[in-house]
């Protein structure tokens, strides 16, 4: 009994007091009415609900059944792991379980009998549910804990992972990164990753058996040491970049990298006293619900905040349907004490039932029609909901009427297209002889020049005469002696003597020209 108290006293600050309630019924001068507040829930033991694998495939010990010793006893090699004997089996769920007072139960890894190649292991925790941690992580390790190992997360079910904590003997060594403590961060480098030696070094493996994720020392940068100041700690985490993320993940990882050596070096003669034993990993936080839900249940294999304030989801992250008058927002802790539970709206019932789809958080009452119409339509929309997009925008096919991409531009080709305006699958009407979704081509047998143009000469029916060449279908460029469109006329056949006095008089030109240049050419030679 005085075990319980003493555990509620320890999580007063964190697991009840400030936004435990979403709504409560008060009585103002108007009457009764709900009243609504920035809610989150309770914490939990978020190993009750995890999901765990173990990689790489064989790295659980017992199968096939193996010996092993431990750092304090290393010439007694006489303990078993045997995957087939329960009494003897080592799997990841004693990582979960309740354990009896004194007697741990424990995954096992098979022992470094490949040494030197390393000893690895990943342990992957994932929720598939975001979880916002409360107090530290705690890894507990039977025989030592590892001289090297790190944890990752995730904060999108596993897609991407990134560090979280570095541990090691050596920090330098293993990470090329200086060995740092939590308590010695200050509030603007709290969510820095670290990395730390304090519990990878050997000290006995009864004597010091956890490995923590420094959540609480954290959390006292603002609220002080015992989490008093809890207030300073709800602000920062509003207005401090980052710093929620830092508490916040889907998945978390524990790489181990090398397993307790016993305070000395790798003894090759006997690697069966080296391997890793977990009997227990804490995991303390809450469903992240994005202060809009003070439940959070374990429905169908998952958590699920059951969300307030006429959100939905399952971290209730969007509006429920009807409820899209203003677009979504996180509830926030400020202003202290209740915050502002920042609810999703449907337009009041004096204006009737206005959606506007989250493009607009205004609405107007139109007295000679009788209408309620949103005001301002954004994210290119238009009409009494929204519902419609604006000129030169057409509705995007994969996106719902809520969605900020709901209208994509035309981008109709201002030349080849007759205005800026496209039908609803994104097609602009063409000027004559232009084509192409945006009418930026030209149909066959016409060319761009600002515009399409009908072909003046081609390969095929409009073909330059009597040895003209086809110019980018534009004109025929013409021998001398020819003219016409398609160099069909011959200059001569016109004006017989025009044509003749032409030419002669081009013909002395160019004899002049040339022995100009033989004179330069001599004197050149000459020279
Ligand atoms: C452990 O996970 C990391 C990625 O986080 C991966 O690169 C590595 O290969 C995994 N190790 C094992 C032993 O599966
Ligand atoms: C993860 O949670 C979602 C939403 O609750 C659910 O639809 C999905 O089936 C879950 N996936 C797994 C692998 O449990
Ligand atoms: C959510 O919608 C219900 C039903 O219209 C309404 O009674 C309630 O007040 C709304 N809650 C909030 C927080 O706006
Ligand atoms: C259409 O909407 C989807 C969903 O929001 C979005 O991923 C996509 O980029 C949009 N398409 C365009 C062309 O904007
Ligand atoms: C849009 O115009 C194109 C080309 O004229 C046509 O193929 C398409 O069917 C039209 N789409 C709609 C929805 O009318
Ligand atoms: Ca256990």
């Amino acid at each position: 009994m005085l075990h319980l108290v003493a555990f509620l006293l320890h999580c007063l600050p964190l697991a009840m007091g400030h936004y435990d309630i979403c709504k409560s019924w008060v009585t103002t001068d108007d009457g009764p009415s709900w009243e609504f507040y920035a809610c989150q829930p309770k914490a939990m033991r978020m190993k009750d609900y995890v999901t765990v694998r173990v990689d790489p495939p064989g790295v659980t010990c017992g199968d096939p059944p193996e010996r092993f010793c431990t750092h304090e006893n290393p010439y007694l090699c006489s303990d078993e792991c045997d995957a087939s004997t329960p009494d003897l089996a080592h799997p990841p769920k004693l990582m979960f379980d309740k354990e009896d007072e004194g007697l741990a139960t424990y995954w096992q890894s098979v022992t470094w009998s490949r040494y030197p190649e390393p000893l690895l292991a990943n342990i992957t925790l994932s929720w598939n549910k975001s979880i916002e941690l409360t107090d530290d992580i705690v890894v507990t390790f039977e025989y030592g804990r590892p001289t090297i190992m790190m944890l990752e997360k995730s904060l999108d079910n596993g897609r991407t992972w990134h560090p979280y904590q570095y541990y090691a003997d050596d920090c330098m060594e293993a990470f090329g990164m200086p060995a740092r403590r939590v308590r010695d961060l200050s509030t603007t480098s709290a969510n820095r990753i670290i990395c730390t030696e304090e519990y990878s070094r050997w000290a006995g493996s009864k004597k010091e058996k956890n490995v923590r994720l420094e959540v609480r020392d954290r959390f006292a940068i603002f609220a002080g040491q015992d989490l008093r100041n809890m207030d300073n700690l709800y602000t920062r985490l509003e207005s401090a970049k980052g710093l929620k993320d830092f508490f916040t993940m889907t998945d978390l990882r524990m790489r181990l990298l090398r397993p307790a050596l016993g305070g000395t070096y790798v003894q090759r003669e006997n690697l069966y006293k080296y391997f890793y034993a977990v009997s227990n990993i804490e995991v303390t936080g809450r469903c992240k619900c994005n202060l809009h839900a003070n439940l959070c249940s374990f429905k169908e294999g998952s958590l699920q905040c059951e969300c307030e304030h006429n959100t939905t989801g399952q971290d209730c992250g969007k509006c429920k349907k009807n409820f899209r008058t203003r677009s979504w927002r996180a509830g926030s802790y400020l202003p202290l004490p209740n915050g502002s539970p920042n609810a999703c709206a449907a337009a009041g019932s004096a204006f009737g039932n206005c959606e506007c789809y989250g493009h607009s958080n205004r609405c107007s009452y139109i007295d000679f029609l009788n209408v309620v119409t949103c005001v301002s339509c954004k994210h290119n929309t238009r009409g009494q909901h929204c519902q419609h997009c604006r000129l030169g925008f057409y509705r995007n096919g994969s996106a719902e009427l809520d969605d900020e991409n709901v209208c994509i531009e035309c981008n109709c080709n201002q030349i080849g297209s007759l205005h800026d305006r496209c039908n609803e699958t994104g097609y602009c009407e063409c000027r004559e002889g232009a084509s192409g979704p945006k009418c930026d081509d030209c149909l066959p047998n016409y060319y761009w020049r600002q515009g399409c143009f009908p072909n003046v000469c081609d390969e095929e029916l409009l073909i330059c005469q009597n040895g003209g060449t086809c110019y980018q279908n534009q004109r025929c460029i013409c021998p001398a002696g020819y003219k016409g469109v398609l160099c069909e006329q011959s200059k001569c056949d016109s004006d017989n003597k025009a044509c003749n006095s032409a030419s002669s008089t081009y013909l002395s030109l160019t004899l002049f020209l040339i022995s100009a240049l033989i004179l330069q050419l001599r004197r050149l030679l000459d020279f």
